[in-house]
C-alpha cells in the first residue's frame, strides 16, 4: 500500500493543527472522507438532488437509481443474499434500537434471556436494558477474561435454552478485541437463539460475510468507513425482517392506505419510513467503492502491522498501562499512570495528535478494567508508521512533563 498516495485522497489530513502536522488517530470515533466520497455527495446536490421512489421526472429517477445502486453495493460488500435484507438507518445506534424494539420487544417475555458481553458499546447495551425492563426478560453477560477476550467454553455455559437473543460486538471499540462471533452464532443457534452482531468497528477494517457468519442481524455505521454521518445499515435475514413490525410508520413504507388502516410496502422499504438520507446512502456507496479498490484484506493486514508497532512501542514505555489482548484490531487503549486521560489527550493535541480520552461509551467495561477512562489511539489505513512513532514520542514527552510537575 502506498500510504503517501492514499493520503492525497484525504484533503483533511494535509493540515497543521496547533502548529504541527495533524496526526489523526481517532478513527474509531469517525473516519475521514476521501475526495471521491465528498465529490459524489456534492454531485448529487449539484446535479440531481430529488426525492427517491416518487417523482418520475428525470432527476427523481436518477436519484432513485443511484440510491438503490448503493444498496446493491452494500449488499455485495457484506455478502447478503438480497437487497431486501439491507435496510438504511441513521447508523449503528438506530439499527440496534430497531432490532431491540422492532424484534425483541414483541418476542421476549418474563424469564427469557438476552446475552451480551461486558465490552459492548452503550448502543448495544441500553436498548437491551430497556427492552428487558419492559418485557421482564433478563439481561445476562458473558464473563470476560483478564485480557479482555471471551472464552468459548464460558460462552457455551452462559447460553441456554432460555436465551432468545445474543448480541455481541465483532470488534471492541475500547480494547480492539476481535470476538469469535461466528462460533458464538453457532452456539446461539444450537440453543434456538438469534445472533446480532455489532459490526461498527469491524466492517471498516476487515472483510465481512454475513452469510458465512450466519448472523441473523448485522449492523454498522457509514461514517466509520469513509462515508458520511447519518447513514448506517441494518442487515437482517429476510425471514426475520419480514416478521418484524415496523416501529416507524408514515410515508415511503406503505403499500395502500385507507382512512382506518394501511398495509406495508415490501422489504426493504417497509422499514424505511420517511425521506431517507439520500446523499448519505450514495456517499456510502462511493466509500465502499474506495475501500474495495484498495481491498479489505490489504487494509486489514496493513492495519495489523500498524497496530503491532503501536502496541510494541507503547509497551516499552515505563508507566504506561495497556488494556486488552495482544492480538487486536486497529487501536490501542492505555493510561499513563498518575496522569488523567484528558490531560494526556490535551497534551497530545497540542502536538497535533488527535486521540480520544474518556469511557468510550462503555462504562460497564471501564469498571471491569478498574479505571474510569482511558486514552485511545485508533488507526485507519491512511495512517503511517511515522504517525505511530509521533504518538509514542508524544506519550513519552507527556509522561516526562507530568512527571516533572508532580
Ligand atoms: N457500536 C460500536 C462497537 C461502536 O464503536 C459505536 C461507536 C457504536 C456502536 C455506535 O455507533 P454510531 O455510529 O451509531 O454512533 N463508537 C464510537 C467510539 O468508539 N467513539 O465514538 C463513537
Amino acid at each position: 500500500m502506498d500510504i503517501q498516495t492514499i493520503r492525497k485522497d484525504f484533503p483533511i489530513l494535509n493540515q497543521q493543527v496547533n502548529g504541527h502536522q495533524l496526526v489523526y488517530l481517532d478513527n474509531a470515533a469517525t473516519s475521514q472522507k476521501p475526495t471521491s466520497v465528498i465529490q459524489t455527495m456534492v454531485d448529487y446536490y449539484e446535479r440531481y438532488n430529488s426525492n427517491v421512489h416518487r417523482g418520475v421526472h428525470t432527476l427523481g429517477t436518477l436519484a432513485t437509481d443511484r440510491y438503490e445502486e448503493a444498496r446493491e453495493k452494500i449488499r455485495r460488500f457484506i455478502h447478503a443474499k438480497s437487497d431486501k435484507e439491507i435496510i438504511y438507518t441513521t447508523g449503528t445506534t438506530q439499527s440496534l434500537n430497531l432490532i431491540a424494539y422492532g424484534y425483541g420487544l414483541a418476542r421476549l417475555g418474563k424469564g427469557d434471556e438476552i446475552v451480551i458481553s461486558p465490552m459492548e458499546h452503550h448502543a448495544n447495551l441500553i436498548p437491551w436494558q430497556q427492552v428487558a425492563q419492559k418485557t421482564g426478560a433478563v439481561l445476562r453477560y458473558f464473563p470476560m477474561e483478564e485480557d479482555g477476550t471471551l472464552a468459548l467454553e464460558k460462552v457455551r455455559e452462559t447460553i441456554s435454552n432460555k436465551t432468545k437473543i445474543v448480541s455481541v460486538t465483532e470488534v471492541s471499540n475500547v480494547l480492539g478485541t476481535v470476538n469469535p462471533v461466528k462460533e458464538i452464532a453457532k452456539i446461539a443457534h444450537e440453543c434456538g437463539a438469534i445472533m446480532v452482531v455489532d459490526g461498527a468497528q469491524s466492517t471498516p477494517h476487515m472483510a465481512v460475510d454475513v452469510q458465512a457468519l450466519d448472523a441473523d442481524f448485522f449492523v454498522f455505521s457509514g461514517h466509520k468507513m469513509l462515508g458520511p454521518t447519518g447513514i448506517g445499515i441494518l442487515y437482517g435475514k429476510q425471514e426475520l425482517l419480514e416478521a418484524m413490525e415496523p416501529i416507524e410508520t408514515g410515508g415511503e413504507m406503505i403499500d395502500e392506505v385507507g382512512f382506518q388502516s394501511a398495509t406495508w410496502a415490501e422489504l426493504p422499504w417497509k422499514l424505511e419510513a420517511g425521506t431517507p438520507h439520500i446523499a448519505g446512502a450514495i456517499g456510502l456507496g462511493a466509500a465502499i467503492d474506495y475501500l474495495q479498490q484498495i481491498g479489505m484484506d490489504q487494509i486489514q493486514s496493513y492495519e495489523e502491522s500498524l497496530t503491532n508497532t503501536a502496541y510494541e512501542l507503547l509497551s516499552q514505555i515505563d508507566g504506561v498501562t495497556l488494556y486488552g489482548p495482544g492480538k487486536r484490531s486497529g487501536l490501542v487503549s492505555f493510561n499513563i499512570n498518575g496522569v488523567h486521560p484528558h490531560d494526556v489527550s490535551t497534551a497530545l493535541d497540542s502536538e497535533g495528535i488527535a486521540v480520544r480520552a474518556g469511557h468510550h461509551c462503555a462504562q460497564p467495561l471501564m469498571s471491569c478494567l478498574k479505571c474510569e477512562s482511558t486514552v485511545r489511539a485508533s488507526f485507519y489505513f491512511y495512517n503511517s508508521e511515522d504517525e505511530i512513532e509521533a504518538l509514542a514520542k508524544g506519550i513519552k514527552e507527556t509522561k516526562e512533563f507530568f512527571g516533572h510537575v508532580v
